[in-house]
């Protein structure tokens, strides 16, 4: 050969280097799970637990009759089975599998799981996978897996084996031809691996196929940690859906580098968003790993109540109804006033955690995405075409805006969007309109990712900054000992400037420049008011010099951490548990359960106590609105703002501002692993939520 270039290619070095495995991931795919206590016997068998109780909606008595009466089973292990239940676990299945949503890491295992478990069952099962989410489902789009597909994908991030997408199986032509697909592969169950839309979607797919005997297992999936089941009395079934952890180390590593950065160059805030569509709770998970200067907790700014404005409200014998939840401005004002404490003692750099779906929790805001999910829901359900395909500019959107709110007016009826409405929303800015008129989900959900929330907030806290420094409230403090030293060294008393520069002098620690010098000559007339200086003199270089190092320059740099965690490989405690929930979905299936989604118990402890559980869906659903309409879905867990996760950021909040003299208080989780002494065993959140739990449990 005599390219250089090819022999350089074909030499061994050069091969190993640049092949596509290398030893991280060969050592990935050899890590097997260890297996709940239940598993290590031969056999399996389903035995109702509790007592646990939940609130049955009447909706879901209707709709799903026969899974509605369902109850929670633990998976026990035996070792010996009588002969026809042997016969009925041995027998050969035929289970379909299918990712819905966004990727979550720890989904390969969950077919890991379910393989080697239906293999070791009965070597002449077949797990199908179906391709590119429930549309693989509805088109009969699948893949016979194979032992080296699996292997492949051990332990490994994303849905890469068989993909996702966010179809929904929500009409009946769709569920007809789903039970189609059944029917042609002959499946005995399916299993579906997603959110609370997918799980609730697995409910009814469990009722409709429930005729044809085959079995409907939902797996809870989700990096928003959005599914955590509880029973009406708070008893923990399931608490945390699988790739939260994951997804939560990835963003912390990201967020912690970003503050040794912040500390180290003392020049920017940089403003980290977070996945998360609704709840805060990577915010939260991202809080208690990183200690950040600020995270911003959705589900707080909700319960925010403004008392000042109920108290005058009330003495003028009116009810202020904005005083409840917490408003854009009253926001910014709140971060403002942490850039400005910090830089009141020289740190003019930090580090701020945003919860993508922070604005649902504004009012004034959520007001808005609910008026326009019921306009385009209705646009949608009236006419031939898509709202977004008949309007596709924004001024053609805001149009038929004007048009709805003109017409409200003119017919004189109680509108969804008055002309009120369309003043207000006429006021945000254009990018922001753009956003909140973003196309719905295939579920009808407000899509928060594509809205840049980050610049909305950050808009609003600039403008309030300016305002601060216009009127001299924000400054950065200036070191009394560098002060000293450099009106020193440029051969000026000190002690005959300070009084005419600062607001309180002496002092130790940070001197602050009065309110009153904001530009130099400001800086000039106040020098010569106190007689230090006079009108015709120049300001001395280092006096100015002290003055330009009190002026404040706010640079940010905005991250966006989502779907790089959402790939991420999982970390040990992902890889345990959805190998395990997978040993669990076949556990489910060869007991003929259906309607059921699997779960561990105790997963806040430690791993030894892990208990593989059905948990039936029906009873988790409620009426929601969606798409404009009343639906029965599994309702989402949001933030508690009561649980000690919560408490203990809100308590170390002040701590983690750090806006005080010395260093800051940042914590460094380091990269994610999956073994190894240091790898951690569980979200913080868990730890912290335990407590609780062991606290209600014993009182
Ligand atoms: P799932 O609930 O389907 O797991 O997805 C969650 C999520 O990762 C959110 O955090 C994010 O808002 C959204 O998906 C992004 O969706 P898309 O992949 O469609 O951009």
């Amino acid at each position: 050969m005599s390219d250089p270039v090819q022999q350089f290619l074909s030499h061994p070095a050069v091969q190993e280097a640049v092949a596509n495995v290398n030893s991280g991931l060969e050592e990935r795919r050899a890590y097997r799970p260890p297996r709940c206590g239940a598993f290590s016997h031969r056999y399996t068998r389903l035995i109702p637990c509790g007592p646990y109780t939940f609130e049955l909606d009447r909706e879901a008595r209707r709709l799903l009759p026969s899974i509605i009466d369902r109850c929670v089973e633990t998976v026990a292990g035996v070792d010996v089975l009588p002969a026809e239940a042997q016969a009925a676990y041995e027998r050969p299945r035929r289970i379909g599998i299918v990712f819905s949503g966004g990727p979550a890491p720890g989904g390969h295992n969950v077919i890991a799981g379910l393989y080697d478990a239906a293999k070791a069952a009965n070597p002449e099962n077949e797990i199908y996978g179906f391709l590119l989410g429930p549309e693989g489902v509805i088109e009969n789009e699948a893949v016979r897996l194979t032992d080296a597909m699996v292997d492949a994908y051990r332990n490994l991030g994303g849905f890469t084996m068989i993909r996702t997408g966010r179809a929904k199986i929500d009409s009946a032509r769709k569920m007809a031809l789903s039970r189609q697909t059944c029917q042609n592969l002959q499946l005995d169950a399916l299993v579906i691996v997603g959110g609370d839309d997918s799980n609730t979607n697995a409910a009814f797919l469990a009722e409709e196929l429930a005729a044809d005997g085959v079995q409907v297992i939902g797996v809870p999936k989700t990096i928003d940690g959005d599914i955590q089941v509880r029973d009406r009395n708070g008893e923990v079934l399931c608490a945390m859906s699988f790739g939260f952890h994951t997804a939560a180390r990835a963003f912390s590593e990201a967020v912690s580098n970003l503050c040794t950065d912040a500390s180290s160059d003392v020049k920017y805030w940089h403003i980290c968003k977070v996945m998360g569509r609704v709840a805060s709770h990577l915010a939260l998970e991202v809080a208690l790993q990183t200690h950040a200067n600020i995270t911003l907790i959705g589900e707080e700014l909700a319960e925010y109540v403004d008392r000042r404005r109920i108290e005058k409200a009330g003495a003028e014998g009116t009810v202020d109804y904005t005083a409840y939840g917490m408003t854009l401005r009253h926001l910014s004002r709140m971060i403002c006033d942490g850039i400005v404490r910090r830089a009141a003692v020289g740190k003019t750099y930090g580090v701020m955690v945003i919860p993508e779906g922070v604005l649902e929790f504004i009012n004034e805001i959520q007001i808005f995405i609910i008026k326009l999910n019921t306009i385009i829901a209705e646009y949608n359900q009236t006419h031939d075409t898509d709202f977004h395909t008949s309007f596709p500019l924004l001024e053609d959107k805001l149009e038929y805006l004007r048009r709805l709110a003109r017409r409200s007016r003119e017919e004189n009826v109680l509108p969804v969007w008055s002309t009120r409405d369309d003043d207000l929303f006429n006021d945000i800015p254009a990018f922001f309109q753009e956003g909140l008129l973003t196309e719905r989900d295939s579920h009808g959900n407000f899509q928060f990712s594509l809205v840049e929330t980050d610049k909305v907030i950050m808009g609003l806290v600039t403008d309030y900054l300016n305002f601060l420094k216009e009127k001299g409230l924000y400054k950065v403090g200036i070191q009394a000992s560098y002060y000293r030293k450099t009106l020193q060294q440029a051969g000026f008393d000190p002690d005959r400037f300070g009084p005419a520069l600062f607001a309180e002098y002496p002092l130790d620690g940070y001197l602050m420049v009065k309110p009153s010098i904001i530009s130099v000559k400001t800086l000039k007339q106040e020098l010569v008011r106190a007689g230090v200086l006079g009108e015709a003199e120049e300001v001395p270089a280092a006096v100015a010099k002290i003055f330009q190092k009190s002026v404040p320059k706010f640079k940010t740099q905005t991250h966006f951490y989502g779907y790089d965690g959402r790939g991420a490989n999982p970390t040990r405690f992902d890889c345990n548990y959805t190998y395990n929930l997978g040993l669990t979905v076949f556990s489910l299936i060869a007991n003929g359960a259906t309607g059921q989604m699997a779960a561990i118990r105790n997963l806040e402890q430690e791993f030894e106590r892990w208990e593989p559980v059905g948990v039936p869906i029906a009873p988790l659903m409620h009426l929601e609105e969606r798409n404009g309409r009343l639906a029965l879905v599994i309702e989402k867990s949001v933030v508690d703002t009561d649980s000690v996760a919560f408490q203990v950021v809100k308590a170390l909040r002040e701590t983690w501002l750090a806006a005080e003299p010395g260093p800051d208080n940042y914590r460094v989780p380091g990269p994610i692993r999956f073994d190894g002494a240091s790898e951690e065993n569980r979200p913080i959140t868990l730890v912290l939520n335990a407590l609780q739990s062991m606290a209600s449990s014993t009182s």
